[in-house]
């Protein structure tokens, strides 16, 4: 396994003192897939922390070597040393517990408790209506009648980003944080779209966020956190 390392700034946090003295880098590895959303969240964030990691790239019809690892087949999974990490925002807030600066987090608690509520707010109800859509494509006869409600509540949800955005340059405020690690690979989708990708849900949120024009500030907060660096 390569080793992986962390920037100078962070040093003295989390790492191992060797015999020789000075700190031994922490290791820590990435199960990921191709396109994955919820593995484009730690990659921005692992970035931003300027961590690297080595990558274990699976595929979704072979999931054992993240099933292995971890009890479970979902990536993003986050191995750092003796600790097994599902869940992204679970690595989100495990990076910057153990690696704080630059922060993603605030460290008010008042802001960090909004920041919380963003994105449980984010994960459990704006997810709900791509999720439902994609579900209902699934159907042998989709009801298009049942997608109706859900396309226009996304569609609704492109003013709330872009009110977020307004006299700021990220959604939480001036600088890059936990919720733009979370809503960007998502919301990206209304201007943005690999060619070789060719998940459903993907296309479910190209179609219903569509900027179509409008929404300047989220436009380009998409091309700002697309401008940043991935692990
Ligand atoms: N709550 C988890 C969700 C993880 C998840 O749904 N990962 C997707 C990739 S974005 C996955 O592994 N999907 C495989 C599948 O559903 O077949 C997280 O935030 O990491």
């Amino acid at each position: 396994m390569n080793l992986v390392w962390d920037c100078e700034s962070v040093s003295g946090t989390g790492h191992r003192t060797p015999r020789s003295g000075g700190y031994l880098p922490p290791m820590l590895r990435l199960y990921r897939a191709p396109f994955s959303t919820n593995v484009e969240r730690v990659a921005l964030a692992l970035a931003h922390k300027a961590l690297q990691a080595e990558s274990v790239v699976i595929s979704y019809e072979d999931r054992s070597p993240v099933v292995e690892v971890s009890g479970q087949g979902l990536v993003p999974v986050l191995v750092d040393g003796d600790e097994v990490i599902p869940d992204s925002v679970r690595i989100l807030r495990h990076l910057e517990s153990k690696w704080p600066d630059p922060p993603l987090f605030p460290r008010d608690a008042a802001r960090r408790a909004e920041l919380d509520v963003f994105l449980d707010w984010f994960n459990e109800v704006w997810k709900v209506a791509p999720n439902t859509i994609e579900a209902e494509l699934e159907c042998e006869r989709p009801d298009h009648e049942r997608i109706a409600p859900h396309s226009a509540t996304m569609r609704a949800s492109l003013d709330l980003f872009e009110a977020l955005l307004d006299g700021r340059d990220h959604l939480f405020g001036a600088g890059f944080s936990a919720a733009d690690c979370a809503a960007f690979p998502f919301v990206k989708y209304a201007k943005l779209r690999d060619p070789a990708d060719d998940e459903l849900f993907h296309r479910v949120l190209e179609d219903n966020l569509r900027l179509d024009g409008g929404h300047p500030r989220l436009s380009a907060w998409i091309d700002r956190v697309n401008a940043r660096p991935r692990v």
